[in-house]
C-alpha cells in the first residue's frame, strides 16, 4: 500500500517518521521525489499547485492535512469520486482556541489602548467592563468553533454564536442563518470568524457586517481569509467604526507586502499559524481511515462535498 504526501508548508520528514512508527505496512511517498503515479493508492494532501492529483489514476482515499479544506474542493481537478476525509484533531483545536482565547483577553484586557499609552508614557487607568458584559460572538460553532466560544464562556463572558443551521445543545445562544446574522453582529463586541469557506460565507465579514456591529467593536479572523473583504474593513478602521482586528489569515496568503494590513496600527497580523497540524495527533487518524477503508468499515469525518466542509 503506497502513500502519497504532497505538501507545500508541512515537514514531510516528521510525517514520515510518524507513518514508520505506526503504520509500517504503508510506504510513504514524497511527491517530490520518484514514483510511478499509478502504484499510488492514498493521497495525503495540503496546499498544492491546482492539478497535482491528476496523474494519480488509482487513488481509493484523499486524506487532507487540515481541518478546512475549501482550497483543495477549489482544484477542479480533485479527484471527483475518491473518498475525501479532513482532519479533526484535538491538538489543532486546541491551539485555535488558545489563540481566541488570546485575542480576546487581549481586547478585553485593553492592552491594545494601554500599548498605545505606554508609547506615550502616559498613566492613564480606563474604566473596565466586567466579564459577564463582555459579549463575544463566535461565526461558526462546528467542531472546532465550538470549542472556542466554550472556552470563551468558561472565562465567564457573554458568548453567543452565529451557524448557517439551528444548534440546540451548544449551551450558549447560537442565531441560526442569514436572518439573524444582523442580530448577532448587533450584540457582539468581540466577533471571532471561525466558519468554513464555503460559496455563502465567501466576503461575509464585508462593509454591511462591520456597520452592523457596535461602534468600538474587535474582529478576529482564525478562518480564511477570503471570509473577509479587505478594503471594507481598512474603511471601517479608519473610520473609527472599528477598534481594531487581528488576522491569522489573509488572502492571498502570504499577504503581499503592499497590502496597507501590514502597517495599520490597528491590524494585528500572525502567518496563519492559529494552530498547526502536529503529525504526531493528526497521522493516527489518517491511518485509521486507511485501514477502515481496507476492512471495508465506515470511515471518519468524510467531507460533504455539496456543503463545502
Ligand atoms: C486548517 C488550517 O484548516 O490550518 O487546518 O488552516
Amino acid at each position: 500500500m503506497k502513500l502519497l504526501f504532497i505538501s507545500n508548508s508541512d515537514r514531510v520528514d516528521a510525517w514520515r517518521a510518524v507513518f514508520a512508527e505506526q503504520a509500517p505496512e504503508i510506504d510513504f511517498v514524497d511527491a517530490n521525489a520518484p514514483h510511478d503515479p499509478d502504484a499510488i493508492d492514498f493521497a495525503l494532501v495540503w496546499q498544492y499547485p491546482p492539478g497535482a492529483l491528476k496523474p494519480y489514476r488509482n487513488l481509493k482515499l484523499v486524506s487532507s492535512l487540515g481541518a478546512g479544506i475549501d482550497h483543495l474542493l477549489r482544484d477542479p481537478d480533485f479527484p471527483a469520486h475518491v473518498p475525501f476525509v479532513r482532519l479533526v484533531d484535538s491538538t489543532l483545536t486546541d491551539g485555535m482556541v488558545e489563540y481566541a482565547l488570546w485575542a480576546t483577553l487581549r481586547y478585553h484586557r485593553q492592552t491594545v489602548e494601554y500599548a498605545d499609552f505606554q508609547a506615550a508614557s502616559d498613566w492613564h487607568p480606563l474604566p473596565a467592563p466586567a466579564t459577564r458584559e463582555r459579549r463575544v460572538g463566535v461565526a461558526g460553532v462546528g467542531q472546532i468553533g465550538g470549542a472556542v466560544a466554550r472556552a470563551i464562556q468558561n472565562l465567564g463572558f457573554d458568548v453567543a454564536g452565529w451557524s448557517r443551521s439551528a444548534k440546540t445543545d451548544s449551551g450558549f445562544k447560537v442565531y441560526a442563518g442569514p436572518a439573524a446574522w444582523p442580530e448577532f453582529l448587533a450584540r457582539t463586541q468581540i466577533l471571532i470568524c471561525v466558519l468554513p469557506l464555503t460559496q455563502a460565507t465567501t466576503g461575509l465579514l464585508d462593509a454591511a457586517c462591520f456597520a452592523a456591529l457596535p461602534r468600538g467593536a474587535f474582529v478576529v479572523n482564525i478562518a480564511r481569509g477570503l471570509h473577509l473583504v479587505e478594503t471594507d474593513l481598512l474603511a471601517a478602521l479608519d473610520s473609527g467604526h472599528l477598534a481594531h482586528a487581528t488576522l491569522d489569515v489573509t488572502a492571498p496568503e502570504p499577504l503581499p507586502t503592499a497590502s496597507r494590513l501590514w502597517r495599520h496600527p490597528r491590524v494585528t497580523l500572525t502567518p496563519h499559524i492559529a494552530s498547526l497540524t502536529d503529525p504526531r495527533t493528526a497521522a493516527p487518524q489518517v491511518i485509521d481511515n486507511i485501514r477502515r477503508l481496507c476492512a471495508g468499515m465506515p470511515l471518519a469525518n468524510v467531507v460533504d462535498r455539496a456543503n463545502g466542509y
